[in-house]
């Protein structure tokens, strides 16, 4: 089995100790950080997010792979910079003003780092000029919503307004969050619903691979 292989394995099995092993290991050998990046950590964590959409996977194995890719991109990000190698694009994510729930925005963002975005994680409780203010700060490609609570919904329609008064080029806004579906995302004007966190890391990408 390749390093590669391995470290996509290692991943999908949630391995917090092999993952940024493996990393060394390929490093050692002469791959690429990038290749690391694409070919084992991209890898695993979408078909972690495959088998969590078809239901292969419960929330546990999910922490546990998000752990096990935090483990290893942190011993990669070094790397990543010194072979000049960036972030294709970048993400905003937060969970709406008076929502303290952050377990489903965090799987959301770990999920857009599996997918190769800078992520920009603003925390719980955030307003809407948070979410202005981050984007006038650097250019921000895609903004992600949580919200776990009916009461805080509506922050959303808040915040989506604020940023399409206000920041050019227009991110795109995905939502997320227990209570919400389809119907809610488009009649607040979001361009996305994430029903679970892969679903909204896909929508992300695939906006950005047409742009
Ligand atoms: Co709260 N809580 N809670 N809670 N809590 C719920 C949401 C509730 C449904 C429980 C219930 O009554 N049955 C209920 C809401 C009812 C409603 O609004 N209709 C509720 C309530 C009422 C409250 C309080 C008001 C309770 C009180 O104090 N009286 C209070 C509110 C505090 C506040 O926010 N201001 C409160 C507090 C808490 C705790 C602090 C104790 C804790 C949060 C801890 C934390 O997050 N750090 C908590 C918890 C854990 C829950 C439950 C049990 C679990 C939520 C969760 O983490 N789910 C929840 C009941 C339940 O859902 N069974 C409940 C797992 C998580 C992975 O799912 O966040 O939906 P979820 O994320 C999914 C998708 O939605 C999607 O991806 C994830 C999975 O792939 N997704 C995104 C989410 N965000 C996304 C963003 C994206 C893309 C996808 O952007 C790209």
């Amino acid at each position: 089995m390749s390093t590669l292989s391995q470290l996509e394995a290692a991943v999908l099995a949630g391995d917090e100790q092999a993952a940024p092993r493996l990393i060394e290991q390929g490093l050692a050998g002469g791959l690429s950080a990038k290749q690391l990046l694409d070919e084992g950590l991209i890898a695993g964590m979408s078909e972690v997010g495959r088998r969590f959409r078809d239901g292969e996977y419960y929330l546990p194995e999910v922490l546990v792979a998000a752990d096990a890719l935090k483990a290893a991109l942190a011993r990669l990000q070094p790397h990543l910079v010194a072979q000049g190698v960036r972030p294709e694009a970048t993400a905003v994510i937060g969970t709406v003003r008076g929502d303290l729930h952050d377990i489903g925005k965090n799987l959301a963002a770990t999920m857009l780092q599996g997918a190769g975005f800078e992520v920009v994680d603003l925390g719980v409780d955030v307003p809407a000029e948070k979410f202005v203010a981050a984007c006038q700060q650097q250019p921000v490609q895609v903004i992600g919503l949580s919200a776990l609570l009916t009461t805080t919904m509506p922050a959303m329609e808040m915040i989506v307004q604020a940023v399409r008064t206000s920041v050019r080029p227009a991110p795109y806004i995905i939502v997320g969050g227990a209570p919400l579906t389809q119907a809610f995302a488009d009649r607040i004007g979001a361009d996305g619903y994430g029903r679970d966190a892969a679903t909204g890391a896909d929508l992300a990408r695939r906006w950005c691979a047409r742009r």
